[in-house]
């Protein structure tokens, strides 16, 4: 790339503390941990293996991909249209560098992904851009701005991290349509919920408060 393209980051985002990181890590392992022992997921454990008799490890299944963080703006360097823009907003310039808090509300699982969903407060939806919540999923352009806001845990061999957050905007599509999933039980963490097609969600009882620090990455 040339110099000038080199100006933007990878990306924007809050990048969790370390501290948190490993809690947030053991939490979702916890969490696959129990899914996989459950009766409902071994019932539709066909989505996650294509075969109905195979086994699946998700502690395995799933490969984690670095520090973790929530994308707020992905500027591939400049080469994504409104990057520029989204770099040079003041209250992005001003937010740089400081400390958050970000409430993480629910764990999602599904063939391709593991992920956090997380809530962002009214400040820090300043920093999220307008047309994140837009792309690919039809339906998802009616959904709430900051609703795609997510956490990469892990991705299914030969997955990028890009389909987590649009896993979750399906999800919350299905949810938005009325479809509500079928309940499947209570955890100690929270409920859980089916929404079909190996798409599974973990509503926190007690959402997780991770503290961030909102940076870029140039990789
Ligand atoms: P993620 O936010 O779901 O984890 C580097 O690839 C980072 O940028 C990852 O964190 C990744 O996904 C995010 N990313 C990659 N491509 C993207 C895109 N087209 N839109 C939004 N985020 C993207």
């Amino acid at each position: 790339a040339s110099l000038e393209e080199m100006s933007l980051p990878l990306y924007f985002g809050w990048f969790l503390l370390s501290s948190i990181q490993d809690k947030v890590r053991c939490t979702s392992m916890d969490f696959l941990k129990t899914l996989d022992t459950l009766e409902a997921f071994k019932k539709h454990l066909i989505d996650f293996t294509g075969k109905a008799e195979k086994e699946v490890d998700l502690e395995q299944y799933f490969h984690a991909k670095g520090t973790l963080h929530c994308t707020t703006e992905f500027c591939d360097f400049g080469k994504v249209k409104g990057s520029k823009e989204y770099a040079n907003n003041p209250a992005v310039k001003e937010s740089y560098g400081s400390a958050f808090e970000l409430s993480l509300s629910a764990l999602f699982v599904t063939p391709r992904t593991v992920g956090a969903r997380v809530s962002l407060s009214e400040e820090q939806l300043v920093l999220w851009p307008a047309d994140a919540d837009k792309e690919a999923e039809e339906g998802a352009a009616s959904l709430p701005l900051g609703s795609r806001a997510h956490i990469t845990l892990g991705c299914a061999e030969g997955v990028a991290p890009v389909q987590t957050g649009l896993d979750l905007l399906q999800i919350l599509a299905l949810q938005q349509d009325g479809q509500q999933g079928e309940l499947i039980e209570e955890m100690e963490l929270g409920s859980l919920t089916y929404y079909g097609e190996g798409r599974w969600l973990l509503a926190l009882r007690e959402p997780i408060c991770a503290p961030a620090i909102f940076s870029d990455f140039y990789g």
